[in-house]
């Protein structure tokens, strides 16, 4: 690597508080426990959420049942067909105007909307060992409680057996598969999923300036090699996330000013959407490495402990198989699988609405680095 190169891993692991643990393996329980299932750690507060809703729901889960349950102040996400939709008009509504978006018939031409499903990723990659996590994101104060989060380090066909023998009588939260970084470890699978048409993405561009400026106009970039580290920053915003029903992201924002998009390939899933503007009402945790909030969207109690997020407007949609959500910057976002699900997720940047969060983050990382080389 060249002197001034930045590490790859930071870029993902700092946007999103999902894949932390892998970056600090020394918080994670025994390596590969012969069978997860047969742990019995305790129930989390999220996961006893989740269960009171689904019964709420009758475990039959649709958006006319959230309105129920969330009342009416609460709104469902624009939902628009791909079909109907141009690159310009999206980025002018969604990424400047700051709006979030269902798109369905999204993933018509994905080669992974044929032949993704669990067993799949089992046979397909028998030898991969992954790590799933029973609380995401990561939280630091999970860790002064009672209850802090609990990962374990499993062979992928493992993962897919207990997947699929997880049922809705369990306890304990379920171990999600959430934030693997399936496409730097397997190149190949870039080419089953394509970059939504109706999303102007500018971070290769972007990350190719930032690459010249770090580098100096030396001709080899940050990363020693013509291209290999945009290429290789740019496949660590792409992730998968799997599991079963019950899995749940806990309510935060993607760091840096990332815009997202998330992409159901199998399976259906909750998302609860808050405006940034909502912040005050969303009582933000200090001193973690996302901005993280407390308020659970499922807790039938959540005003009564947090007064002020009753008066937060809320935004929701089942995002169905097929389709994909456009979560824009700073957006508050909850996640929370209804069925075995398969979700792949992308953060981006664009360069009229957030280019300084990546431009910024590098800048720092760099000033950093510069630091400890002085
Ligand atoms: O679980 C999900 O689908 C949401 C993931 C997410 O928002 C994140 O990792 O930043
Ligand atoms: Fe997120």
């Amino acid at each position: 690597m060249a002197e001034n190169s930045v590490n790859i891993n930071s870029l993902a692991s700092v946007l999103s508080g999902a894949s932390l643990e892998e970056t600090k393996p020394a918080a994670m329980a025994a390596p590969a426990p012969a069978k997860p299932a047969r742990r019995v750690p305790s129930s989390t507060p999220e996961y006893d959420s989740f269960l009171s809703f689904a019964e709420r729901c009758d475990w039959t889960f649709t958006e006319a049942k959230c309105e129920e349950i969330f009342g009416p102040g609460a709104r469902v996400i624009e939902r628009r067909d791909q079909a109907s939709l141009t690159m310009e008009q999206v980025a002018q509504d969604h990424l400047v105007g700051s709006k979030p978006l269902i798109v369905t018939g999204s993933l018509e031409t994905w080669n992974a909307k044929k032949t993704w499903d669990p067993d799949w990723f089992a046979r397909t990659y028998p030898d991969d060992v992954v790590i799933a996590n029973d609380r995401a994101p990561a939280r630091k104060v999970d860790r002064m409680t009672l209850r802090p989060q609990s990962s374990v380090r499993i062979k992928l066909p493992q993962y897919v057996k207990y997947m699929k023998s997880f049922g809705r009588d369990e306890k304990a939260p379920p171990l999600y598969l959430n934030g693997w970084h399936a496409f730097k470890e397997h190149a190949e699978l870039c080419d089953d999923i394509e970059s939504p048409a109706w999303i102007e993405d500018h971070t290769v561009l972007i990350l190719q300036q930032i690459d010249k400026a770090i580098a100096g106009g030396g001709g080899k970039g940050a990363g020693g090699e013509d291209g290999a580290w945009v290429h290789n920053t740019d496949v660590l915003l792409n992730k998968v996330f799997m599991g079963p029903a019950g899995n749940i992201t806990r309510l935060h924002f993607d760091a840096h000013r990332a815009h997202g998009w998330l992409a159901q390939v199998r399976g259906r899933k909750l998302f609860v959407l808050f405006p940034p503007a909502d912040s005050g009402k969303l009582y933000p945790l200090e001193g973690e490495a996302t901005t993280q909030s407390p308020c659970d969207p499922l807790d039938p109690s959540v005003c009564e402990r947090y007064p002020k997020y009753g008066g937060a407007s809320l935004q929701y949609a089942i995002l169905e198989e097929g389709e994909t959500i456009l979560c824009p910057d700073g957006w508050w976002h909850f996640a929370c699988s209804l069925s075995p699900s398969v979700t792949v997720m992308r953060n981006f940047y664009h360069a009229l609405s957030n280019v300084h969060g990546l431009v910024g983050l590098f800048a720092n990382l760099n000033k950093k680095k510069n630091k400890q080389v002085k």
